[in-house]
């Protein structure tokens, strides 16, 4: 039995298993897909990254909780098709929503049959998305229980993040500050205007509210018509700005290239898909936002685009120690990437507030 095959069977599967093939391009866990002999099941097996998930209960309790409300509710609008439209938990055989193997942490999900992950998306499909993460936040807004507790401390919180950055330049620990000084310079010209959040919200004009926290294109899961089927990567949902939720998608799938294209030309911000996604977005939160969060929707492209470059940047000046990396320079690209997109954001964002003025006439 190989040492995967062995982690598969301290869970409640029923059946040999066939095969195990890494899944997803995920920059924080290791995912695979595992088939059984009977054919009739798969599974998503994860190894949780610890380094940076640090409370592990914390975390599946979370989803566990989240899933629960999710599929409760399901039931009651009488959806077909459940266990396509939410995550379900497997738990481990002793019971536990996770197995610990001595050095790592794992976790099973049901693996959700035919569905696909997109990169680029469709106006179409991008409305649809919008509606889907408006509606998961509508759908968590009467979680019952304490609040959410933060998997990640600070995770979306933009003067915390400046922080971290802050800290890896005055170090340099791998030198290679010297290479970056432009980009540097970039970032902390817009720090103030980036940190308004957190201002507003330090004077009770801005709600905190259970948010997905990583709305990644790839963090959705599709039908092959291009309908979202599923809301998946449960890990970082936590109660902050809707910003983020907002922003994360345009940040990726509003991206004309890709997330560390090295083809710089090719990255820039689809205004159509902005618009596709806040309209789909808006005909479900409007019910729940407040003025302040609509008039900050198209600020959420911008703040998410500049926190990952941040976040990018940081990793690179501390060696890379956080997102997996796929070549030495991984990170720069990444944050060279994030900054094109930035520019081009800020170079369309008056017409993107016009576009949220006209909509809520
Ligand atoms: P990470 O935190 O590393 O991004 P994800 O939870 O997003 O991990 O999973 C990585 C990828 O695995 C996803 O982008 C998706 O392609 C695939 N995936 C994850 N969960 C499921 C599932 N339940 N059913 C089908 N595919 C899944
Ligand atoms: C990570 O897990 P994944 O790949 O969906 C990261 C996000 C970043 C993203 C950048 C827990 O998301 O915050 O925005 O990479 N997740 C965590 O692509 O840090
Ligand atoms: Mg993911």
């Amino acid at each position: 039995m190989s040492e995967l095959d062995q982690i598969v069977d301290s869970f409640e599967v029923e059946g040999g298993v066939r095969q195990i093939v890494p899944l997803g391009e995920g920059h924080i866990n290791s995912t695979f897909k595992v088939d059984i002999e009977n054919g009739m099941s798969a599974y998503v097996l994860q190894k949780i990254n610890h380094a940076i998930f640090q409370d592990v209960d914390l975390l599946q309790d979370n989803i566990k909780r989240i899933t629960d409300h999710i599929r409760a509710k399901l039931i009651e609008n009488k959806e077909a098709d459940i266990d396509r439209k939410t995550l379900t938990i497997v738990p481990a055989r002793d019971g536990k929503l996770y197995h610990f193997d001595g050095e790592n942490y794992w976790r099973m999900m049901l693996l959700i049959t035919d569905s696909y992950t997109l990169d680029v998306v469709s106006p179409e499909s991008a409305y649809c998305a919008g509606q889907a993460f408006g509606e998961f936040q509508r759908l968590l807004s009467d979680l019952p229980g304490e609040p959410l507790g933060e998997t990640i401390p600070d995770f979306h919180n933009m003067e915390f993040r400046l922080k971290q950055f802050r800290e890896a330049v005055a170090a340099d620990p791998v030198h290679r500050l010297g290479q970056v000084a432009d980009l540097v310079d970039e970032i902390e010209r817009r720090a103030s205007e980036m940190c308004i959040c957190q201002v507003l919200f330090s004077e009770g004009k801005l709600p905190k509210r259970i948010n997905h926290c990583d709305t990644k294109v790839n963090n959705m899961l599709f039908d092959k018509e291009g309908n979202v089927l599923c809301v998946i990567d449960l890990d970082t949902v936590m109660p902050g700005f809707v910003v983020s939720d907002i922003g994360d998608f345009m940040r990726t799938a509003g991206n004309t290239g890709k997330e560390d294209d090295e083809e710089l030309d090719r990255v820039s911000f689809n205004m159509e898909i902005y618009r596709a996604y806040t309209a789909g977005y808006l005909e479900v939160a409007t019910k729940f936002l407040t003025p302040v969060e609509i008039g900050l929707l198209p600020f959420g492209a911008k703040l998410m685009t500049y926190m990952q470059l941040v976040r990018f940047l940081t990793d690179y000046l501390n060696g890379d120690v956080y997102y997996k990396i796929h070549y030495p320079e991984h990170n720069l690209q990444r944050s060279k990437a994030q900054f094109k997109l930035l520019l081009s954001i800020e170079d369309n964002y008056r017409e993107m507030q016009l576009f949220v003025n006209d909509l809520e006439r």
